[in-house]
């Protein structure tokens, strides 16, 4: 690969700001009193901050003759579906705004346009790296793997104007600025977990959030499947556990499940969008659900009723009675031959009913259990309480005002191996408030504004963390509030870019007063996307 230049924070800023004056923001008037097309988008000036910027030269316009071009003899995608599905992907987000017809044609079929190829000399852009170049004649899009395609599509389509986001025909100009994006992920794991216990959310509204991830580089879809109030997966070997288990919510709705089919679509759709799907069951606390639905499972052998409440820490899985490592074994098999991911998440969190050494028995019994059906272990940072297993992940969803003695159990098992994933939840959790008048979400970690949410680093939260055991972050989304998509779209935007550029772009962009200014340019986008984001006053956001 060439010479690769670091866009150093200064350069950028400069950069951005010169950038940002001219693009005259969108509403603006003319002297002719006609509303001012919007100026070029500077090369870079996207979310999450590209890991290396080189802007120069004419930009790329995209006309009527434009075609999607895709060249696909590169590793990992012989006979080229992948790249041809990424480039039908691209081809069918740019059509309805710009009325193009976008053909997606093999790349010697046309000249020109915008060209996807995968290189198999490009190992340096490794799995999700990608090279984007801009220029008069057209831009190419090059990677190591499909993936990284499909980054480089997000790149791209993030330097066009808003407006190409809405579904309709819009005026352009399409312009894309000239120069050469290289682009590589700071984290290979970067999630956003979806609570769909609390409140059941279709397949339909997950596959929307999916889109919405997609356009910031997310590529972990955790999906919270159990909890006290609701088991949403579908377990042959144990049909209760979402026919009963599965019945209510928060609140008392409906509730609902996944059939195994819904999931394995789940699964499909994420993997189109380049997410791997992390199912997480929640054990041995946070099981009501399954314990109501099957007396056995309890040590007293009576089922507690359904629950429809918010408290959490009041139920556990009967640690000593061997059925529960049956159940335990049925529900892992099951979801591990549904799911082509590494992870099975295991929860361990707030296990209050639990003694510690029946945490810790329980945990040497379901790890083995995992790794027997294929997978690797998650769990909630409770985990470095009890014996981790090799290879497991920790994630950790502590406080600043966590005790010293909390964060340290958790450092002392990342130098022992442990991976960690870091959801702070008084900065990663997206059901927090942002201030004390937001209507949806909790407290209990504190209020958390644009700022507080993206103004840490994840190499150094943690006094005593090994820096390579970093696997990444995550921003979950817990939902006892939250039971509807545009509950969702409030509470993730504009937070989660700002997670997402945590884990993908380099520690040298890292900085509030520029990325702020990036983020303002994302409002015209999410509303053109029929995001209704919260309007952080932290934010200067760009007039719509
Ligand atoms: C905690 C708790 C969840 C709540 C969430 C609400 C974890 C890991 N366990 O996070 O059960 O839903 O807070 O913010």
């Amino acid at each position: 690969m060439r010479q690769r230049r670091t866009f150093p924070r200064l350069l950028g800023s400069l950069l951005l700001a010169a950038g940002l004056a001219g693009l005259g923001l969108t509403g603006a008037t003319g002297a002719t009193g006609a509303p001012r097309a919007e100026a070029l988008r500077p090369l870079g000036a996207i979310v999450p901050a590209p890991a290396s910027v080189t802007p120069g030269g004419a930009p790329y316009t995209l006309t009527r003759a434009t075609a999607v071009r895709v060249d696909a003899d590169g590793t990992g995608d012989t006979d080229g579906r992948a790249t041809r599905d990424i480039g039908r992907y691209l081809a069918d987000l740019l059509r309805p705004s710009t009325g193009y017809p976008l053909p997606v044609v093999d790349a010697d079929e046309a000249r020109g346009g915008i060209l996807l190829r995968l290189s198999p000399g490009a190992t340096a852009l490794g799995e999700e790296g990608y090279e984007l170049r801009s220029g008069r004649t057209g831009v190419t899009l090059t990677a190591y793997r499909p993936a990284g395609l499909f980054r480089a599509v997000q790149t791209l389509r993030q330097q066009l104007p808003a407006a190409v986001e809405k579904r309709t025909v819009q005026p352009g100009p399409w312009r894309i600025a000239g120069g050469t994006v290289t682009d590589t992920p700071r984290y290979a794991y970067r999630g956003a977990m979806l609570d769909v216990s609390r409140h059941f959310f279709t397949v339909d509204q997950v596959k929307r959030y999916i889109d919405q991830l997609a356009l910031y580089k997310i590529n972990k879809l955790h999906l919270h499947l159990s909890d006290d109030q609701g088991w949403r997966i579908a377990i042959d070997s144990w049909p209760r556990l979402a026919t009963y288990g599965g019945s209510t919510q928060v609140g008392g709705g409906p509730g609902g499940f996944y059939t195994k089919d819904d999931y394995r679509e789940i699964v499909r759709y994420a993997a189109s969008r380049y997410q791997e799907v992390v199912p997480e069951i929640d054990l041995p606390g946070h099981t009501n659900a399954a314990l109501a639905s099957y007396a056995e499972l309890n040590c007293d052998g009576v089922a507690p009723p359904l629950y429809t409440g918010t408290a959490v820490g009041f139920s556990s899985l009967c640690v000593p009675k061997e059925i529960t490592y049956d159940f335990v074994d049925d529900v892992i098999r099951e979801l591990a031959a549904l799911t082509p991911g590494r992870y099975l998440h295991i929860g361990g969190d707030e296990a209050h009913s639990t003694s510690h050494a029946d945490y810790v028995a329980f945990m040497d019994r379901v790890q083995p259990i995992v790794a027997k059906y294929g997978k690797t272990v998650i769990g909630w940072h409770q985990l470095t309480g009890a014996r981790p297993a090799e290879g497991a992940l920790a994630q950790y969803w502590g406080l600043d005002r966590s005790s010293a003695a909390e964060k340290e159990q958790v450092a002392a098992a990342a130098r022992a191996g442990t991976g960690i994933i870091l959801s702070p939840a008084d900065r990663a959790y997206l059901d927090m408030k942002y201030t004390k008048d937001t209507e949806l979400g909790l407290s209990w970690a504190g209020y958390v504004e644009a700022q507080r949410s993206y103004d840490w680093d994840p190499a150094t939260l943690l006094p005593g963390l090994p820096a390579t055991a970093v696997a990444g972050v995550e921003a979950p989304l817990w939902t006892e509030t939250i039971s509807q998509s545009v509950h969702i779209d409030r509470m993730a935007f504009p937070r989660l870019p700002g997670i997402a550029e945590l884990g993908w772009s380099p520690a040298t962009t890292h900085d509030w007063a520029t990325y702020r200014l990036r983020l303002a340019q994302q409002g015209p986008r999410l509303t053109a996307l029929g995001i209704d984001y919260y309007r952080s006053p932290q934010v200067p956001w760009a007039a719509e």
